[in-house]
């Protein structure tokens, strides 16, 4: 099947609780994902948990629990923040499960017999907060005299027995990889920054650990277990069915089309990832993108400086649907971004409440009051009528090509033009004038409002699905009625058609005082 899609979210360490950057990505996702299906495409979706390593070792240890015990519970978390946000996947992948373990055994069998893993020993620097090596001469000191990674992690030295993955043999299969697939990496920065990392030549990279024993124990040497992100990175083929790679779920969806990430892990998932897996024989996903950080208020989010947002505290502020348009609309997709309680109210009372909600309400409102409560027929459609419904099946072609690239705010841009307009519209053709001049005018009027309503709403169900699906048992629009295929006359609202009463579907927020006037 050709038109398959399979995407996945990274999968998140459960040394610690959900915060906005993991909600972050998932909702990406889940609006690439919803968007997708919408279109008309077999859609997979992935996200789960990462529960092996060190990290999540230690931070078991912290908290005085066996690390299953910890694990089980920390990924409930997850599962719920994924619950709390609406996310539609198809599948939760936990990497502590048996499919996961035989898959990533699997991997490294294939792996071995290619002859690209020896034994060896490593001396060296290794970030536990990272889970990643560094040579020392990526190494910085930080303000209290410490080595640190580029990352800002403390570093440690590390001297055992190790596994090598020969990754310096593939450097140049990588190079002409990335050249025979411009889109493999995006944005195209990234790609750049990738590419010249590789063309600086690769190190071996060790794939086992002896000193501690939460992971998986390499195949034939349980001394050993595995490198986390070995193990981590599997997880993508794991849940399709890997080592069967005649299941029909592998068959339909490898290689992903989609592996969204933060700007973080991209090493990872660009060139050991890719590697991983052509020495395996099998073939490396479509494409991989890489989101950017947000900050607090203009501070970097860390738990030292105590600001971490709690996802679930915004959804309780503001409303999921609210709160999912806000990080998706605020700043462009791959970029850093900022995120600031004034602004999710702005763009809430600017863009949901007086665009979308009120376009909807006084429409539908002013129908209720003088169409007696159904839809109006159309009667012969002027220029502007036209105009108005032309852009909006236009605006279904820009979303469709902005979402295929990820440029996620861009889809947005268009489907807010389009709410423009039609508010412009209803204020030019003023249809509250026509009531007693021109009553047929008036009809038609309301009958080109409400049917680009129907198709505003039906572009915004990936973004805000609740209110979307609300606007739209509005219009009385059936449940198999929409889909994308719907937008343009192939859906077009029947004249005469009963209209429940109407209801706003975004109301105004307010910051509670004291925030705006601290900051007005
Ligand atoms: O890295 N802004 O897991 P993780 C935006 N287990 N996004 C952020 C963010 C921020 N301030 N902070 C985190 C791991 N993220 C590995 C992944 S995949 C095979 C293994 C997001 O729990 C961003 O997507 O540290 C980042 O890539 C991810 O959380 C890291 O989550």
């Amino acid at each position: 099947m050709t038109d398959a899609f399979y995407i996945t979210t990274p999968i998140y360490y459960v040394n610690d609780n959900p915060h906005i950057g993991h909600a972050y990505t998932t909702i990406a996702c889940d609006v690439i994902a919803r968007f997708m299906r919408l279109d008309g495409r077999p859609v997979r979706f992935l996200t789960g948990t990462d529960e092996h390593g060190q990290k999540v070792e230690k931070s078991a240890q912290n908290h005085g629990e066996a690390p299953q015990a910890f694990c089980n519970r920390v990924s409930q978390r997850f599962r719920q923040l994924a619950e709390a946000l609406d996310i539609s996947n198809d599948d939760f992948i936990r990497t502590t499960e048996d499919r996961h373990v035989r898959a990533t055994q699997a991997i490294w069998q294939r792996m071995a017999e290619a002859g690209d893993i020896y034994l060896g020993s490593y001396s060296g620097w290794y970030a536990v907060r990272d889970e990643a090596f560094y040579g020392e001469d990526e190494l910085t000191v930080d303000a209290a005299g410490n080595r640190v990674a580029p990352s800002g992690a403390p570093v440690e030295w590390v001297e055992e027995p190790s596994y090598f993955f020969r990754l310096s043999a593939w450097a140049e299969r990588l190079l002409a990889f990335y050249e025979a697939n411009p889109g493999f990496i995006a944005p195209e920065s990234r790609r750049n920054e990738v590419m010249s990392f590789v063309r600086g030549g690769l190190r071996d990279l060790s794939i086992s650990r002896t000193t501690y024993k939460w992971g998986v124990p390499v195949p034939g040497d349980p001394d050993h277990v595995m490198y986390v992100w070995l193990d981590a990175l599997t997880n993508y083929i794991t849940a399709i069915g890997y080592p069967d790679t005649d299941d029909p779920l592998y068959r339909t969806f490898w290689p992903a089309d989609l592996h969204v990430i933060g700007k973080d892990i991209l090493r990872f998932h660009t060139v050991y990832w890719p590697a991983f897996l052509m020495s395996a024989g099998l073939e490396p996903p479509k494409r991989v993108f890489a989101h950017g950080w947000w900050t607090n208020e203009g501070q970097k989010i860390s738990k030292s400086l105590g600001n971490v947002i709690d996802p679930f505290e915004l959804i309780d502020t503001f409303g999921l649907d609210q709160t999912r348009y806000f990080l998706m609309r605020e700043v462009p997709f791959g970029n850093d971004g900022d995120f600031s309680r004034r602004a999710v109210v702005m763009r809430i009372n600017g863009e949901l409440a007086n665009g979308f909600g009120n376009l909807g309400l006084r429409t539908l409102s002013f129908i209720a009051r003088n169409c007696g409560g159904s839809l109006p027929e159309p009667g012969a459609l002027a220029e502007a009528d036209r105009q108005l419904l032309a852009q909006a099946e236009a605006c279904m072609g820009g979303m469709r090509n902005a979402m295929g690239r990820q440029a996620v705010h861009q889809a947005l841009q268009y489907w807010n033009d389009l709410v423009s307009a039609a508010n412009k519209y209803i204020d030019d053709q003023a249809p509250w004038a026509l009531r007693k001049s021109d009553p047929g005018r008036m009809g038609t009027v309301l009958w080109v409002l409400a049917d680009t309503i129907r198709q505003i709403a039906i572009l915004a169900q990936p973004f805000v699905p609740a209110a979307a699906a609300r606007q739209l048992d509005q219009l009385a629009v059936p449940a198999d009625a929409r889909g994308f295929d719907r937008i343009g006359a192939a859906g077009a609202l029947a004249g005469g058609t009963a209209l429940p009463k109407p209801e706003g579907v975004f109301p105004r927020v307010e910051l509670p005082d004291e925030e705006a006037g601290a900051q007005g």
